[in-house]
């Protein structure tokens, strides 16, 4: 396959509301978004970076910089064998993950259209339809917490993952399993705690959560076995895990008992298969996260979680969680807690360039 022209393009959408974890918080999105075109068609691709460096070191700015100076240049006109290969002239690059899945996962979506396949079905996927989870960000207060986690489980979503971070736990997370007994919660604290907070942690233990998600430091997988062997609820892993090395690393020294896998964070799909591969040979469930995607990165997760090790729900929620509109057609809609895999060729749903170009604060292209 080769690429013959590149569009890279930022666009910014508004979030419904205001989403908080215990590092920040997002009003907005800029996302950039990469159209790439083959001999055989277009893809469109979504860099899942955040607005600032407060999940991983990557932000939309550095994404840019990293896809328009080094990793475009190099693979545009460049023949290559498989979406598997299309960044080897940029294997020499070290880190930026988000940036580099854009390209990686946009060459699956080429694949998948030049052999009129669906993503999910090219990755091996064997799920039509999913069952998504949803996340509930920090809350002004615990009402609204309450408030919010009602109409989320009224809405059928299969899992409610509450945010948490020093000072908004213990009380707060009790709070929701007292109003909602046998509901399917789990907490994240993207990494807002260490060993010292254990008795904390230990509390959380005892509140029949299905995992508790990235306690502690984002590299430190030493003091997460530490504290796995403290506890009953299954740590799952999500920053922690930036490829297949960290996998094996983690599940040997037993920092975890999940794995939360975001293919911008892991490099890509070919690293997501890896580390799906990985986990399902010694029974380690694994789910898909989410960075609050647009319509297009939904697609690309969606496709993923439809692979038969995806055991748990995903953090693939409703376009209408998120956006008054979302940038493509249909949007994503759950039927009873459960998100049907699109079937059509390619990402399977439509991208609505006249949206897209009203949303653009900035474009670069290449051509071959
Ligand atoms: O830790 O999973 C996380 C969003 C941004 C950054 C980190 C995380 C999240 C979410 C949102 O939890 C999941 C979603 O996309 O709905
Ligand atoms: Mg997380």
């Amino acid at each position: 396959m080769k690429i013959r022209e590149v569009e890279l393009m930022e666009i910014h959408l508004r979030l419904i509301e205001r989403f908080e974890i215990s590092t920040g918080g997002w009003d907005q999105r800029r996302v950039l978004l990469l159209r790439m075109e083959s001999e055989d068609g277009e893809a469109w691709s979504e860099c899942v970076a955040a607005e600032a460096p407060n999940y991983s070191y990557e932000t939309p700015e550095t994404a840019w910089h990293i896809l328009t100076e080094y990793v475009l240049p190099a693979v545009v006109g460049s023949e290559f064998q498989g979406p598997g290969a299309i960044l080897e002239p940029v294997s020499w690059i070290r880190g930026h993950p988000m940036a580099m899945a854009t390209v990686e996962m946009g060459a699956w979506a080429l694949e998948a259209v030049r052999k009129d396949l669906s993503l999910a079905a090219l990755l091996g996927g064997s799920r039509q339809a999913v069952p998504v989870g949803v996340s509930v960000g920090l809350q002004g207060t615990d009402d609204e917490l309450l408030k919010q986690v009602e109409d989320r489980l009224a809405q059928g979503y299969k899992k409610i993952k509450l945010k948490i971070k020093p000072g908004r736990d213990v009380a707060m997370v009790r709070k929701v399993r007292d109003a909602f007994p046998h509901a399917p919660l789990m907490v994240d604290a993207n990494s807002s705690y260490t060993l010292a907070d254990v008795a904390v942690l230990k509390e959380l233990d005892g509140m029949n959560l299905m995992m508790l998600e990235q306690p502690l430091s984002f590299e430190d997988l030493r003091d997460h076995a530490l504290l796995q062997a403290q506890l009953q609820t299954p740590i799952c892993l999500d920053e922690s895990i930036r490829g297949a090395g960290d996998t094996l690393l983690a599940l040997e020294l037993g920092s975890g008992r999940i794995i939360n896998i975001k293919p911008g964070r892991v490099g890509g799909f070919t690293s997501s298969l890896k580390i799906h591969d990985l986990c399902a040979e010694r029974n380690v469930p694994v789910w898909c996260g989410g960075m609050l995607e647009a319509g297009i990165g939904r697609a690309y997760n969606l496709a993923l979680a439809s692979l038969p090790n995806f055991l748990l729900p995903g953090d693939i929620s409703e376009s209408r969680r998120y956006w008054a509109e979302d940038v493509v057609e249909p949007e994503f809609v759950m039927e009873e807690g459960l998100m049907p895999v699109p079937t059509g060729s390619g990402i399977g749903v439509r991208v609505r360039r006249d949206r897209v170009e009203s949303l653009t604060f900035r474009r670069w292209g290449m051509k071959a």
